[in-house]
């Protein structure tokens, strides 16, 4: 008989009994209750023993929620062979799987299913008593509990950063911004939470650290760089920890964490798709390229049909060298914490080159309007968020001055060249939001005004200061 026909035989004979389980028939399964126990133990083993077939890529985080959770589950779940994305996933046959024409469905003996949660839940549930679901009604509670915070308040806001940026949807700095604090904000609740937790529930893994990994692993490997995450120490210690399980390892591979924010694309035409305008604006985008080796790795951006291009030398980087490092001068500043106009601001001026770089005074041109002091906090953190793209290019101080509304903001920044760079006032939208002058060191007043906003010096010009941020 082969594997195939005795599942359906045992899969029969299971539906059967159940549907029959009427008070004589109970009757019967309780005297003869190991029949339908083996039957039932039977069934799933055999489950277990087919290989299920995933449809989706190998780089695809959503696929890998399945892979994780059948390797703790010891079922076998094969990825489909040269699964191409855009292509794969737009034939009739896939249509009949999944009508909405996404990745991934599995393959089941019973039917397709899609949705990467609820494939991750069958397969955990092949195996009977799985630890991966819990043990109690309240774990099993808590476990969905954090699959949907996971998906609905990480996974969504993480995509509504990621895919506007990358030219998948319209890029909307607002939406951005909506899409930046709903997602700290969840971050700042799970931060909380796992303080004093190492799993999401119980003392061990369970379903909804796969699941939450999983998202996370996008965010990580994309768009939260470490200036980003380091404001959730817990999130990243939960984080790391995760990926470096070697059953989670085996399916993610080396996780590298973004060392940028990708800058903004201008959005995709349709018509540049190969799928040939088949695909909403709002899909997910994960390059779900050929497998290059046996061993799956993180997501990569981008559409498949793209051939990657070699990424144009920011021209910040073409300039000739120049002898202030300025990670050294970063360090120095966040490393000083006494006599800080001795050490930190004659350091400052000691490696500073001006032929390398400039420094320029910003004032925002919209003082009026900062009549609430979180709002204005939140618009300067939003600013400071956005330049993550010149990290390697920039310094900056933003002091939000006055100790009560309408507060001034103000800043200073050290930019590597002689202008503000280029790509920064095409990316960041805040730029034009102040006016620019670019700093006379030859002036001994503005030389002053500038030693000041790097030390938070109060009062700042007769005023005290609400807050002070840096971007280093
Ligand atoms: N909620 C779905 C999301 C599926 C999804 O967005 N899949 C993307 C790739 S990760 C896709 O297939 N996009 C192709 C398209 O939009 O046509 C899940 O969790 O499975």
């Amino acid at each position: 008989m082969t594997v195939g026909y005795a599942y359906y035989f045992l899969e029969d004979a299971y539906l059967r009994m159940t549907a029959q389980r009427s008070p004589t028939f109970s009757r019967i399964l309780s005297r003869d209750h190991s029949i339908f126990d083996r039957c039932f133990f039977e069934v799933n083993n055999l489950r277990k023993a087919m290989a299920l077939v995933l449809h989706a890529g190998n780089t695809n985080k959503n696929a890998f929620k399945a892979l994780i959770a059948a390797e703790y589950s010891g079922v076998k779940v094969e990825l489909v062979k040269d699964f191409e994305m855009g292509v794969s996933n737009k034939t009739p046959e896939f249509l009949k799987m999944n009508p909405i024409g996404k990745v991934p469905v599995l393959e089941t003996p019973e039917g397709p299913i899609f949705e990467s949660n609820a494939i991750a839940r069958y397969v955990t549930r092949l195996k009977v008593d799985n630890p991966l679901l819990g043990s109690s009604l309240i774990e099993y509670a808590h476990i969905e509990q954090w699959i949907d915070f996971g998906s609905l308040e990480i996974d969504t806001n993480i995509l509504r950063w990621f895919i506007p940026r990358i030219g998948y949807a319209v890029y909307l700095p607002p939406a951005e911004e909506v899409a930046i604090s709903s997602l700290k904000r969840a971050l700042a609740a799970l931060n909380v939470y796992l303080a004093s937790n190492t799993y999401l529930v119980g003392q061990a893994v369970t379903l909804a650290d796969i699941i939450l990994t999983c998202n996370l692993t996008l965010g990580f490997s994309w768009i939260m760089t470490k200036s980003f995450t380091s404001e959730f120490p817990h999130v990243e210690r939960y984080f790391w920890t995760m990926v470096n399980i070697p059953t989670f390892k085996k399916i993610l591979g080396e996780i590298k964490q973004a060392e940028s924010v990708p800058p903004v694309q201008s959005a995709k035409k349709p018509t540049q798709s190969k799928s040939k305008g088949q695909d909403g604006p709002n899909k997910e985008v994960k390059k779900e390229a050929k497998k290059e080796s046996a061993k799956p790795k993180a997501e990569e951006a981008g559409e498949e049909e793209e051939a990657p291009k070699p990424k144009p030398k920011n021209p910040l980087d073409l300039l000739p060298p120049s002898k202030m490092i300025l990670d050294e001068w970063k360090r120095l500043y966040s490393n000083t914490k006494t006599n800080f106009r001795e050490v930190a601001i004659k350091g400052f001026w000691d490696m500073y080159d001006p032929k390398g770089y400039s420094l320029w005074f910003c004032d925002y041109k919209y003082n009026d309007e900062n009549t609430v002091s979180f709002v204005t906090l939140n618009k300067v953190g939003g600013f400071l968020q956005r330049m993550d793209l010149a990290r390697k290019y920039a310094f900056g101080k933003m002091l939000v001055i006055g100790s009560e509304a309408p507060f001034k903001v103000k800043g200073l920044w050290l930019f590597r060249g002689q202008e503000v760079p280029q790509f920064v006032i095409d990316e960041c939208y805040d730029m034009e939001l102040y006016e620019w002058k670019k700093v006379d060191i030859n002036d001994e007043a503005q030389k002053e005004r500038v030693n000041q906003m790097i030390e938070d010096y109060e009062p700042f010009e007769g005023e005290s200061l609400l807050d002070a941020k840096c971007f280093k």
